[in-house]
């Protein structure tokens, strides 16, 4: 039996993709930057099951409800076309991320279950490649196939594909404020953003100018340039999926008063830089040595957890999963 595991880490953007050229092919409609991260792990095997009747899914020993399991099975049908294979396949994922964290699980799941379905379909695929084809499952996933720093090039299906970036070393702080469950799916939103939101080309025109200067700050090893960044590119995000018609608000009061915080921290020398993701959230970052009292000083607002950059997807040797 044709069997393999692999493992993935999530990742959060610096530079975020919102918004799709292309629904079907998941093509974001501008490159985006992101960290992946060393904590929360996702570890999916993928056995072929060639006498099933169907493929089955399985999440943390329970098996997957109707739409995460038509998911997997539309992404293993763009792996068995690759791979000139008809059959179904078992997939048991254990993932670590918190379900209430609100840290997106598609990214990591989708990475992990590209790397393992490529090998157990005995597919031969470089990164990039892996990368392609876990951005089918979800965009952000083609990201989490790439170690620590990771640029995701927008472009045509064969350029649209992640890779390593070196820039300044940095650790995530993560600030969790809000444990309810979001409203909206950040793939529903993204559609009615671009369908709606009259700043949506200059979101998308904008971005592209935003993320030069990111790989710029990178390149500088400019770790100060990369925050504001990031803290700049967040706060747009925001404000234009408020602008989606009917509106979308993610950030709560909580949220806001985070981002106020952290300017109050900064100005008062301690340099850190807040994001948030499809939900009420923060993430801040920090240089390394300034993580411990960052996570410190934002312990009264929320629950805190310190990462930092983490490994890429990886195949798992046989019988270690
Ligand atoms: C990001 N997000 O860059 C942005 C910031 C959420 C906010 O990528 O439709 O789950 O599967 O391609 O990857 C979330 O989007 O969406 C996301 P699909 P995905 O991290």
């Amino acid at each position: 039996m044709n069997e393999a595991s692999a493992r993935a880490y999530p990742n959060i953007a610096l530079i975020k993709y919102w918004g799709k050229r292309d629904t079907a092919l998941i093509l974001p409609a501008a490159g985006s930057l992101s960290l992946t991260l060393d904590s929360y792990a996702t570890t999916t095997t993928v056995r072929l099951d060639p006498d099933a009747a169907s493929d089955r899914f399985t999440l943390n020993g329970v098996p997957g409800a109707a739409t995460p399991t038509q998911r997997v099975t539309r992404f293993l049908d763009l792996v068995r076309e690759l791979a000139g294979s008809t059959a179904p396949a078992r997939v048991d994922s254990l993932s670590e991320i918190p379900t209430d964290a609100g840290l997106a699980s598609s990214a990591a799941g989708f990475a992990a279950l590209a790397v393992a379905a490529a090998g157990a379909y005995r597919l031969d695929l470089d990164d990039p490649a892996l990368s392609r084809l876990a951005r089918r499952g979800s965009g952000s996933a083609a990201r989490s196939i790439i170690p620590g720093l990771a640029v995701w090039h927008a472009g045509d299906d064969a350029a649209s594909y992640a890779e390593p970036v070196d820039g300044p070393a940095f650790a995530m702080i993560i600030l969790t404020l809000d444990r309810s469950a979001k409203r909206v799916s950040s793939r529903d939103a993204m559609v009615r953003t671009a369908g709606t939101s009259p700043f949506y080309d200059g979101w998308v025109s904008s971005t592209a100018q935003t993320l030069e200067d990111a790989l710029a700050a990178c390149r500088a090893n400019d770790f100060t340039a990369l925050g504001l960044l990031t803290e700049l590119h967040a706060l747009r995000m925001h404000a234009l999926i408020q602008s989606a018609d009917p509106p979308i608000r993610y950030l709560k009061p909580a949220s806001i008063a985070a981002f106020d915080r952290v300017e109050e921290l900064r100005t008062a020398g301690l340099e850190c830089y807040a994001t948030a993701d499809a939900g009420p959230n923060v993430v801040v970052i920090a240089r390394p040595a300034d993580a411990d009292s960052v996570a410190t000083e934002l312990a009264a607002l929320g629950e805190t957890t310190v990462v930092g950059a983490g490994p890429g997807a990886t195949l798992l040797p046989p019988g270690t999963a």
